[in-house]
């Protein structure tokens, strides 16, 4: 195995439908193809499509959305994308997803949410910690064993714990914001811990999300928000100015912006492969991971969607160790430090700790 798919690893920045599998894809695109619903050869090709810009990844959106629209398909997805990431040895998994309403398949948004938490309950291959401790007593008497790299219970399965965010997508209204936060608060016993504010940056008004991005943080939600994706320093300020628990991308930043994020240390989920792709950052050399890690500010690798830029966590980290020199101790050092930054509580920060403790003394690190 190699060692970037050994080492531990947490991710927090996951869209559902961006990390699904291209087989999934494919099989349900030729079934609607089968039904003539869609134009199979269109579709396949746009799926197939290696690099594509922003707004094309945004284009692309919109067609898995139309191929993952009943909640049986939703159920498959979530189940198939948690195996992915356990299958990476992410030990740790922060997923997040737009919920949707569609009167013709019967959706509402909390009926699309309980689909994605079934397929989460649903994965087989590894065990699934979900509910949180303070829900689910019985956890604590669940300790993993300590064997090299494989996080596992006593019976010697694997573990990850999943945690739900939703997504408001910049296309919706205020009201629909709400509506998601709601939904999240009521959800919360179920491993529902957070808001993400996503969609086409080039899209909307962040500031029409406000109230509902206060009313989150004020019952307690956490919230993460993407945060210069595209160019927009007014933006970029007030989003810092909300003080948000962790900031996605951050590649549109000036020196005012950076300026506020080192006195605030806003914890930055960065994507690299992602931002490559859709150019918003110009080269690998380019990126601001590098500045970020030598000035010690906070930041956790993350895949964003690892089904349309066709990557995985462990690439991540063998890309960031590659293009920007860091050692094999340096890497797990910043997989192990994604613990501090997960919206989870210390009964489940301890828990990891001792995971990345022990796997350390494993890889001899
Ligand atoms: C902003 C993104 C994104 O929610 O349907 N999404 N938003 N920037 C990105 N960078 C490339 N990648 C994904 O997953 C897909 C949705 O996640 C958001 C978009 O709103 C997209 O429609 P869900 O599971």
């Amino acid at each position: 195995m190699e060692w970037w798919m050994s080492m531990p690893k947490v991710e927090l920045h996951a869209h559902l439908n961006g990390s699904i599998r291209d087989s999934t894809l494919l099989e349900l695109a030729r079934a609607l193809g089968d039904k003539g619903l869609i134009d199979f050869p269109q579709v396949e090709h746009v799926i197939l499509k290696n690099d594509r810009s922003l707004t094309e990844v945004f284009k692309l959106f919109d067609v898995i959305h139309i191929l993952t629209t009943d909640h049986m398909t939703v159920t498959r997805i979530a189940k198939e994308v948690v195996e992915d990431f356990a299958s990476q040895n992410v030990v740790y998994l922060e997923l997040r997803t737009t919920p949707k309403k569609n009167d013709s398949q019967g959706m509402s948004k909390r009926s699309y949410v309980e689909a994605v938490l079934e397929g989460i309950r649903s994965v087989s291959s590894v065990d699934v910690a979900l509910i949180p401790y303070t829900e689910d007593h019985r956890n604590l008497l669940d300790p993993l064993c300590t064997a090299t790299n494989d996080k596992c219970n006593g019976d010697g399965r694997k573990k990850i714990f999943v945690r739900l965010l939703l997504s408001i997508d910049r296309r919706e209204t205020t009201e629909a914001a709400m509506e998601t936060v709601k939904l999240a608060l009521e959800m919360r016993h179920l491993g529902v811990v957070g808001i993400d504010l996503s969609g086409n940056p080039k899209v909307g008004e962040w500031k029409i999300y406000l109230p509902a991005l206060k009313f989150a943080r004020e019952q307690g939600l956490f919230v993460t928000l993407h945060c210069g994706e595209v160019p927009n320093s007014k933006e970029i300020q007030d989003m810092l100015d909300f003080l948000p628990q962790r900031i996605g991308h951050a590649c549109f930043f000036e020196e005012e912006h950076w300026r506020k994020l080192k006195s605030t240390n806003i914890p930055v989920e960065i994507c690299l492969t992602s931002n490559i792709r859709t150019l918003s950052v110009p080269s690998i050399d380019a990126h601001h991971f590098v500045d970020l890690y030598n000035a010690k500010l906070p930041v956790v690798l993350c895949t964003d969607d690892s089904g349309v830029f066709s990557t995985s966590l462990s690439n991540e980290y063998k890309i960031a160790a590659s293009s920007f020199g860091l050692g094999r101790k340096q890497m797990f050092e910043l997989s192990k430090n994604a613990v501090e930054f997960i919206f989870s509580d210390n009964v489940v920060k301890d828990e990891l700790r001792e995971i990345f403790n022990s796997a350390a003394k494993n890889l001899e690190l």
